[in-house]
């Protein structure tokens, strides 16, 4: 990819080290794909001002997608979405008493105007996360298309090749 300094193209933010085992879903899709990326911990309730100073900065550094993760009232990709007019990436964590339901209808029932692509509670979710991060890359950065076209026809080769068990 023409990003010759590696400044990262990607940011991850998650409200707690806790999300982290369902965010590494979207790091790992990231580091195939060679994507500069960087994580942080930043929630939208405990570290308020923090978050949004993050989010500021982050896009004057040259990031061009935030994918963001969040359980329970889930605010964080909303907020993140309100300080900034780049696309954000929703992912429900499944934690607390109703285990990712309450944290998919935060993300997925923004009021209109602040929009957040919301995806699959769990690890799905972020891996599907990161690989819509490549498809929007794919736009500006060529050779992210042809890493994508060939991620999708490997898929589909291990699934033709699948054998089912004799019965
Ligand atoms: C949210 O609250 C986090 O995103 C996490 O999913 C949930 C619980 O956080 P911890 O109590 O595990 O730090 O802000």
């Amino acid at each position: 990819m023409e990003n010759n300094e590696k400044k990262p193209l990607v940011s991850v933010i998650m409200g707690s080290a806790s999300d982290w085992d369902v965010m590494s879903g979207a790091t790992k899709i990231l580091k195939d794909f060679g994507i500069p990326y960087e994580s942080r911990v930043l929630s939208a309730h405990r570290t308020p001002d923090m978050l949004r100073e993050y989010v500021k900065f982050a896009e004057e550094r040259g990031v061009e997608i935030f994918i963001t993760g969040a359980g329970m009232a889930a605010a964080l990709p909303g907020v993140v979405a309100s300080c900034t007019v780049l696309p954000v990436l929703g992912v429900p964590i499944p934690s607390g008493a109703l285990n990712g339901l309450d944290a998919l209808y935060s993300i997925v029932q923004m009021p209109p105007g602040i929009p957040v692509g919301c995806f699959a509670v769990g690890k799905a979710g972020s891996t599907n996360a990161g690989l819509m991060a490549v498809a929007i890359l794919a736009q500006k950065y060529p050779e992210l298309k042809t890493k994508l076209t060939e991620y999708r026809e490997k898929q589909a080769k291990k699934i033709l090749e699948t054998n089912l068990p004799e019965e």
